[in-house]
């Protein structure tokens, strides 16, 4: 099971979170990422994400994308991505097991009716759900406070892997954040790749530093045998 983070869109353009000019650099978290921050003043949330979902129209995948591609091309049902990002750019490089913990920019959910349809657009100045017509329509996205989708799945996949490889995450956000130590504890390799050491780097029995963009196809390349 590998558990992507922001770092791994790092080098599509795709800015991180709590690096240096990352995406909470001049943005209150409270204000842009909990339900409280949107309640209390919807246009600026919907406009910090309609310009994430736009951008999105100017990155490509990268080759550690492109490497999880390729591992699920010879691995099938035997790997799952779990991605905290809300990007698209796993599936644009071609994995189709891919779980999006934290809700995807191109999806709105509707706060009437509980749908979750496909958006490309903006979601100012609110538009009708497309299947209930309500202008009650907010980004997917999972914020503070809120349960990450597919908890079940999840769990199921980190208790029951051999190899939990952990890329371009800080390790700051649970319950991603605690997963290796379930992973440990249920008898998994645990293997952490990232630019830095994070924050959970010590729960790892492997630790290697660098872009991903260069250590996933090189840890890819290895456990294919190539
Ligand atoms: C590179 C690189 C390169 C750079 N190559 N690497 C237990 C203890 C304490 C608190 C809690 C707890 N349990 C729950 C909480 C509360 C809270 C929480 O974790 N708070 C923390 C601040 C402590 N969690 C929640 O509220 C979650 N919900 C929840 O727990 O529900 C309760 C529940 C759980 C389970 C069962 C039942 C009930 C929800 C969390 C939602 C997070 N949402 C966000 C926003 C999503 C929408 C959006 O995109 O705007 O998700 S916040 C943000 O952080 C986003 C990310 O997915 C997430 C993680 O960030 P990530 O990916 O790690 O990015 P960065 O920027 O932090 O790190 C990037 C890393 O990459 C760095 O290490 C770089 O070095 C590295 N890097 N370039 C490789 N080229």
């Amino acid at each position: 099971m590998v558990l992507t983070g922001a770092g791994i869109s790092a080098e599509s353009g795709v800015r991180t979170f709590r690096d240096d000019g990352g995406l909470w650099e001049g943005h209150d978290v409270n204000a842009v990422a909990t339900p409280e921050g949107f309640a209390r003043d919807r246009e600026l949330v919907q406009r910090f994400y309609d310009a994430r979902r736009r951008s999105l129209a100017h990155v490509e995948p990268n080759p550690a994308h492109l490497a999880l591609a390729r591992l699920e091309e010879e691995l099938g049902e035997d790997l799952l991505v779990v991605t905290q990002n809300v990007d698209d750019l796993h599936e644009r490089a071609g994995s189709r097991r891919v779980v999006h913990m934290h809700g995807e920019l191109l999806r709105a959910a509707c706060e009437a009716c509980g749908s979750r349809p496909r958006w490309e657009e903006d979601l100012l100045p609110s538009p009708p759900c497309p299947v209930c017509g309500a202008r009650a329509l907010r980004p997917d996205v999972v914020w503070f406070g809120e349960v990450p989708y597919e908890l079940d799945r999840i769990g199921r996949a980190v208790s029951g892997c051999d190899l939990f490889v952990s890329v371009g995450t800080s390790g700051s956000v649970y319950p991603a954040a605690g997963y290796v130590s379930l992973a440990a504890s249920s008898g998994a390799h645990t293997l952490e790749l990232n630019l830095e050491p994070s924050e959970g780097s010590r729960f790892f029995d492997e630790v290697r530093t660098g872009p991903a963009g260069r250590l996933v196809p090189e840890w890819v390349e290895e456990l294919l045998g190539g």
